[in-house]
């Protein structure tokens, strides 16, 4: 969903003969929220002491990925991942430019929406996380030991990655489904009138497989399917594990004023695909290769550097060849979140304008599909009949649901963006037992472990798209935020609300056991492979190769070395390879040159990062460390002469420091 409240919505339900009693826009009319007395105590956490969870929320349009503690909501870390980040040289640093390479060329940015965790046996195992580029199809999987985007892969024939990186229970497969429908193939049959839609386009799902030995990804294979707009999607697990299944939406193929003109159908479809089946036609060779131009970047922690591979085909199945891969299960409509219970036995749409909240019972698919319980097909995919997959309706939930997390108890928890509220029900008798109120138009929501096989509970998240009053006005533009209740009770409790770093969509909560204890401190120098790493102040040197001037440098507190360099010439290209010298936590060194016109470096411990400089007029200019690491960070600094072209002052580097001998 985009941050703006759709009051177009409100007429479209109207208009779709749903009488809602309680429609009130996307504000509550009580906005004077009710703390209890204790809401304070239960999110205090005091000084030096650590949270009890850690929350990967995505940024939204940032691009990127922040964590935050809960339940004190702080800010612990953004990570770049999408975006470049000029505060640690994410994107403009030599190292980590191949990250952000796709067929397109460099893009800086994307939208990212889906956090979803690695899991083992059913449950997040605290090793990966892997977010989406809604933009330009990519997925990027980022690892907990050292909270860094160690892979993005683009995802070829798709346009638009939202349902995605949804995963399976042991991590075999995430998905990525197109968000647009789009004509593939060759330049002849991609170069067609839009108002063929119908006859031209196409829809990909993807299946990515993710090898957390080295943190890399690549496409296992897609499958073509008809021209819907897929948007959500999560894995069946227990008696459903080997199923994906995926909302979809505008599967009245309209390619203009979709607002009106993909809302016509009473109901889109819930699209169930049998993974296993579909991996067993990819071993027998079943699929095709096609082509399927994209990147895979890796960023490897050994040589600190990122590296692009290209590949130019993918193993495309077609279900109009290779019988049971999908079927279609009716959902009214125009369904949005598609989530599946701890059991795996219950699947929830949720459609933006429906009335009623289905669930749909896996067993009763199962069994549909053996009767053949077909009420017809659509484009050759069997649509399995709604009464006959159906468990039952949660009635009068709320307005324009769009997501549901559960807990450890039975309880589901689904977000109202219309009527801005969360709304719990019992998965087993579908009946509605607590509302609370939100602040302002919620999106997404999460329980830790809420999207898993066993749910850690505690606490749902509710992440908002407006705040309106909520915080000090900040001009045009508000934050984001996010509002953290209690569901240890009966009752919802409101505890805390705090702002988010972009547009929060989806995220996950983890113990922080799973995690902290595997953080990486800092990168063994002696371990670091770097083409132009410099072990030591001794090796430290300058090196002409043409007009490339390369510079091995060290840092260490509180000096460069070397510190004075001499003899660099205009039109020449000066690379700056820093390496921090410290083996020591929280010691990372910052570098920056005057006038360069580019981002700083943020150089960690043991590791070895490049900055690329192009001087464009003649003097000496400075360099200094950025991050204050000492008593005399600030005398950590030096100058690099810069002669006309052609001058002949010989390449020197020097230092006084005692260690460097040069
Ligand atoms: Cu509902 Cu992009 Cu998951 Cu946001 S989407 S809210
Ligand atoms: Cu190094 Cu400041």
């Amino acid at each position: 969903m985009r941050r703006r409240p759709s009051n177009s919505a409100i007429p479209l339900i109207l208009a779709a003969g749903i009488a809602i009693p309680y429609i009130q826009g996307c504000k509550p009319t009580n906005t004077k929220t009710v703390i209890t007395g204790d809401a304070a105590s239960k999110v205090y956490v005091a000084p030096g002491q650590h949270d009890e969870f850690y929350n990967f929320v995505s940024g939204g349009f940032s691009g990127q990925m922040s964590v935050y503690g809960l339940p004190s909501g702080r800010l612990l870390r953004d990570i770049p991942v999408f975006s470049v980040d000029p505060e640690n040289g994410w994107g403009y640093s030599e190292e980590t430019k191949p990250m952000l390479m796709t067929t397109h060329g460099f893009i800086p940015w994307d939208d990212s929406h889906h956090v979803e965790a690695s899991m083992s046996n059913g449950v997040p195992d605290g090793k990966y996380m892997f977010i989406n580029g809604n933009n330009t199809p990519r997925v990027a999987m980022i690892d907990l030991k050292t909270f860094r985007t160690s892979s993005i892969i683009e995802i070829p024939n798709s346009a638009g990655n939202h349902s995605s990186p949804f995963i399976t229970p042991n991590s075999e497969y995430l998905v990525a489904g197109t968000r647009f429908s789009i004509p593939m193939g060759t330049d002849a049959e991609r170069d067609v009138p839009i108002e063929t839609y119908k006859e031209t386009f196409k829809s990909t799902v993807s299946f990515v497989k993710p090898d957390t030995a080295t943190g890399t990804m690549a496409i296992a294979f897609q499958i073509k399917t008809p021209a819907v707009d897929f948007d959500l999607a999560h894995a069946g697990k227990g008696p459903s594990d080997g199923w994906f299944f995926f909302s979809t939406y505008n599967t009245e193929k309209a390619h203009d004023l979709l607002e009106v003109n993909a809302s016509q159908r009473d109901k889109d479809f819930i699209m169930a695909v049998n993974w296993k089946k579909a991996e067993q036609y990819a071993k027998e060779g079943k699929g095709k290769m096609i082509a399927g131009k994209h990147y895979m970047n890796h960023y490897d922690e050994s040589t600190h550097t990122a590296t692009s591979k290209v590949t130019e085909q993918v193993l495309q199945l077609d279900p109009a060849e290779l019988a049971d891969l999908l079927y279609f299960m009716p959902c009214p409509k125009s369904p949005h979140g598609c989530d599946v219970d701890p059991t795996g036995e219950f699947i929830v749409g949720s459609g933006k304008l429906a009335a009623t909240l289905p669930v749909f019972s896996f067993a009763k698919m199962q069994q549909a599909i053996a009767n053949k319980d077909f009420e017809g097909d659509y484009n050759g995919i069997p649509v399995l009949k709604y009464e006959s997959v159906l468990q039952g309706e949660v009635k009068k939930p709320g307005l324009g649901p769009l997501h549901t997390e559960f807990d450890n108890n039975g309880f589901a928890y689904s977000s109202m963006f219309v009527s801005s509220e969360i709304v719990k029900w019992n998965v087993k008798t579908l009946e509605v037992v607590d509302r609370v109120p939100t602040y302002y138009s919620i999106g997404h929501l999460c329980v830790p472990g809420g999207d898993s096989k066993q749910p850690w509970g505690k606490y749902v998240i509710a992440y908002n798209k407006i705040t309106k009053d909520r915080y000090l006005p900040t001009g045009p533009e508000l934050t984001q935020s996010a509002q953290l209740y209690s569901i240890d009770g009966p009752k919802m409790e409101l505890l805390l609300d705090f702002p988010t770093t972009g547009e929060p969509h989806y995220a996950q909560a983890l113990p922080a056991d799973l995690v902290k204890n595997k953080s990486t401190k800092f990168f063994k120098i002696e371990e670091n492979k770097h083409p132009y790493v410099t072990k030591g102040e001794k090796e430290a040197k300058v090196v002409r190769e043409g007009n490339k001037v390369h510079v091995y440098m060290t840092c260490i507190r509180s000096h460069f070395a070397p510190d004075n360099i001499e003899g660099v010439k205009l039109g020449d290209e000066v690379y700056f390879h820093v390496t921090n010298l410290e083996q020591d936590w929280d010691v990372p060194h910052g570098f920056a040159v005057k006038g360069a016109p580019t981002a700083e470096l943020l150089i960690m411990p043991g590791e070895t990062q490049t900055l690329k400089w192009v001087p464009q007029s003649v003097g000496v200019k400075p360099f200094y460390c950025t991050d204050f690491c000492s008593a005399l960070h600030q005398e950590m600094q030096g100058y690099i002469r810069v002669s006309p072209a052609g001058s002949n002052v010989p390449l020197t580097a020097n230092t006084k420091s005692p260690d460097a001998g040069l």
